[in-house]
């Protein structure tokens, strides 16, 4: 069996070299040159643990990186979809591409697996036509099915080799080949969605759910500060109860899932007023500790603040819709390139931000040292590990300030009061 992936982000290159290391014939295909180019060189432009070496061994067994769709017995659709807001939908033109690519190599009996996350329809009212264009019969001719990936970034290999999946397939042959060519891939469960539309619409209602509870957790905080209640201890209480469960408060919701994936179920009809509800709370958090940040420092006016972590969670390397980063442009200008547009962003202070793991070029990123000199207050935007042992008197030692802002819980709030610290919390 041979399997073509259209698509080496984070998820394609990940499920190519899982495949390849587990003894399938892969081929691994993206429209981007550079992907390519670097690939080729070794250097896949994801940085977890173990990812690299497991890439350089599917490259170098059976992994082939092509420049060209080819023919295989399976093809493996593994695209983004960003939210094209202008227009308040997904963007499904690099599906509709991929569609085509796999359309003009594909034969009888193949079988087409879409993993994109996809607004509810998009395998059989989008894909599935153009699949079609070439005269073979989807369903008859060849097999179709939506199985989406549901792995943690910073986690990627693990859960891909855990996770249960969700197969959702056009028909019973469509869903067998596909539960067979995921079962030895992973130690979870595989479980039969009545078509691809409910595997489609099961993913976005786990991300939606994740949304929504987050945003609960950040209401519970608002609440919190304003009843001078510790927010983590009433969560840690609360979530003794048997049917309780709550999720951290933080600096608002990043990255590329669960701030765009509510909107893919947007269907017109003002039935996600609690999703779209959940991400205003959201959305209003970076805002929301700027003026915590203001209300201890008495005004931003002159001062200089140092962001530490603007990926959007602690631990990757990924900067997208990151909550560190829409501080750090409220406070002022952070960009090499033109200001990112932040509404009602301050600007009045001067910014210096740090991230020991973000790689985005266009960022200002200085040194921990560099970053923290001369700065009033400190503001941690993400969780990384290299935080949570930050010496405290060496900071302070180097800072104008005393103030530091820490809604993701990464240090000893005590042992930074202890040095003398005026320690700000969500
Ligand atoms: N966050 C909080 N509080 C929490 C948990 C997360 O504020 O208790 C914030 C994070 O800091 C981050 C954002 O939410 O800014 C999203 O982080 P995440 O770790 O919750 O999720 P992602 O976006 O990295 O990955 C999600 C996962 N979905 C679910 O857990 C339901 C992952 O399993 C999916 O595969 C991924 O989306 C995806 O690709 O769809």
């Amino acid at each position: 069996m041979t399997v073509c992936v259209h698509g080496l982000g984070y998820i394609g290159l990940a499920t190519a070299a899982h495949f390849a290391n587990n003894g399938t014939e892969v081929i691994g295909f993206d429209v981007d040159e550079d992907v390519l180019e670097r690939l080729s060189e070794g250097e896949p432009a994801v940085s977890e643990p173990d990812f690299e070496t497991y890439v350089q061994d599917a490259l170098e067994g059976n992994l082939a990186l092509s420049r060209q769709p080819q023919p295989a017995d399976v093809h493996l659709i593994c695209v983004p979809t960003p939210y094209d807001e202008m227009n308040g939908e997904a963007d499904l033109s690099y599906v509709k591409d991929a569609g085509r690519n796999v359309a003009g190599v594909l034969r009888p009996g193949d079988t087409v697996v879409l993993e994109s996350t996809v607004p509810p329809g998009t395998t059989t009212g989008v894909l599935a036509p153009i699949l079609s264009r070439g005269g073979l019969d989807v369903g008859d001719d060849v097999e179709l099915g939506y199985t989406p990936e549901t792995v943690m970034p910073g986690n990627t290999l693990s859960e891909l080799r855990t996770n249960d999946r969700i197969v959702g397939g056009v028909d019973e042959a469509s869903v067998s080949a596909i539960e067979t060519l995921y079962e030895p891939l992973t130690s979870g469960e595989i479980h039969v969605a009545a078509d691809p539309t409910t595997a489609e619409f099961v993913k976005l209602a786990q991300n939606a759910k994740r949304n929504v509870s987050i945003a609960y957790a950040n209401t519970l905080a608002l609440l919190a500060e304003n009843y001078g209640v510790d927010v983590r201890s009433a969560i840690d209480l609360a979530t003794n109860h048997p049917r309780v469960d709550i999720l951290d408060p933080g600096p608002g919701v990043g990255g590329h899932c669960l701030p765009v994936d509510p909107h893919f179920l947007s269907d017109g009809t003002g039935a996600t007023e609690l999703l779209d509800v959940a991400s205003q709370v959201n959305d209003r958090m970076p805002e929301h500790l700027v003026r915590m940040l203001e209300d201890a420092i008495s005004t931003l006016h002159g001062k200089t603040v140092a962001v530490l972590g603007i990926t959007y969670k602690g631990n990757v390397s990924d900067t997208r819709n990151s909550p560190g980063l829409k501080i750090a442009n409220l406070l002022g200008d952070v960009t090499t390139e033109e200001r990112t547009a932040m509404d009602g962003g301050w600007g009045e202070s001067s910014v210096t931000i740090h991230d020991p793991r973000a790689t985005d070029s266009r960022l200002q990123l200085v040194s921990l040292e560099a970053a923290v000199d001369g700065a009033h207050a400190v503001i941690f935007g993400a969780a990384h590990d290299e935080f949570a042992d930050l010496d405290p008197e060496a900071i302070g030692s180097k800072m104008s300030g005393q103030t530091v802002v820490d809604p993701v819980d990464v240090i000893d709030a005590k042992r930074w009061a202890d040095y003398g610290f005026d320690v700000q919390t969500i």
